[in-house]
């Protein structure tokens, strides 16, 4: 294996699963908050899915000849970076519907097309995380048609939403194609199949209708279809924010990474718990063999 595939698959999958893992935590937020029990079931299971995300990534990039521990510290001193998106605060219940509906969905589009990337273990993890996000859109969206379909108050909440976390989840595709340094080597080598513009314009063309069917507004003044092309047209991102967050200065990044690393210390035991009891097993499957 070339010596900057590999590199550039750790780099790539490295950030993907602590995405993951980090991304648990603006949804955590709701948990104790969820409106019904049905709402709060469905809630801690995303969140869980998540985790398991994480972990099947982690076990991707290990085949890489990774050590995890190397990658979470990575994480935990700063020097890896995860999504933008979860550095946003989750302000209302409606936040929760919009996470699912715009975040997960993105992730979907990005993600089907990491299922055909040319690194096996990659691609398998993404085939079974897009059928998990796929039912994390749709409680997603669910939410969110309730919501637009209630009182007054509770539609304005999930305008509000979409206001704040529609032009983050664009983000989420990364920069614009003549600014993304990685994009052409990944391309090459097919581990990316869709270039960052292509993949948030097919997005876009998804969500707009979405967000037609249950009366809620895209707060882009430039959005309009293009007839000729099919695509929706949309207005500029304010890359500037994009990069003000990847350099550590977005709403939560310190909040994010205190926690990751309060986290990270308190469950010290249950690795020190679950190493012991797989030494254990293994010295008693090895007793049993001789
Ligand atoms: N945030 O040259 P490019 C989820 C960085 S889904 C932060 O274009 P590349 C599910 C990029 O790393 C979210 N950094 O990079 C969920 C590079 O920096 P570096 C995670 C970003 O790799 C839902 C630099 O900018 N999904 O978590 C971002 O070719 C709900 C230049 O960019 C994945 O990671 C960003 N948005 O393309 C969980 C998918 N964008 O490393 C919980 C896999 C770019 O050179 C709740 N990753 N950067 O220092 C990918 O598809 C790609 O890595 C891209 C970036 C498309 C993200």
């Amino acid at each position: 294996m070339p010596d900057r595939y590999r590199k550039q698959l750790t780099r790539m999958m490295s950030q993907h699963a602590h995405s993951e893992v980090v991304g648990m935590l603006p949804e955590g937020n709701w948990i104790t908050r969820a409106p019904s029990l049905r709402r709060k079931l469905s809630l801690i299971a995303k969140v869980q899915d998540e985790a398991g995300h994480g972990l099947y990534i982690y076990c991707g990039t290990e085949t890489l000849g990774v050590d995890r521990q190397e990658l979470v510290e990575q994480l935990l001193d700063g020097r890896a970076k995860y999504s933008s998106i979860f550095n946003y605060p989750t302000l209302s219940w409606a936040d929760m519907g919009v996470i699912g509906w715009l975040v997960d969905g993105a992730a979907i589009v990005n993600q089907t097309v990491l299922a055909k990337a040319s690194y096996g273990p990659y691609a398998r993890a993404m085939v079974r995380i897009c059928k998990e996000e796929n039912f994390h859109k749709r409680q997603g969206y669910e939410i969110c048609s309730v919501l637009a379909h209630g009182t007054p108050a509770q539609k304005a909440m999930v305008q509000d939403a979409i206001n704040r976390f529609w032009w983050p989840a664009l983000m989420m595709f990364g920069p614009s194609d003549t600014d993304s340094p990685n994009s052409a080597e990944l391309l090459r080598w097919r581990v990316k199949r869709k270039t960052n513009d292509e993949l948030r314009q097919r997005f876009i063309n998804l969500t707009v209708p979405q967000a037609i069917a249950i009366g809620l507004t895209i707060p882009d003044p430039d959005l309009h279809l293009n007839t000729e092309t099919g695509d929706w047209a949309f207005g500029e991102i304010d890359w500037s924010e994009f990069y003000e967050v990847l350099k550590g200065n977005g709403p939560c990044n310190r909040e994010r990474m205190e926690a990751r690393r309060a986290a990270h210390t308190e469950g010290e035991w249950v690795r020190a718990a679950a190493t012991a009891h797989a030494e254990k097993q293994k010295a008693r499957q090895s007793t049993a063999a001789a």
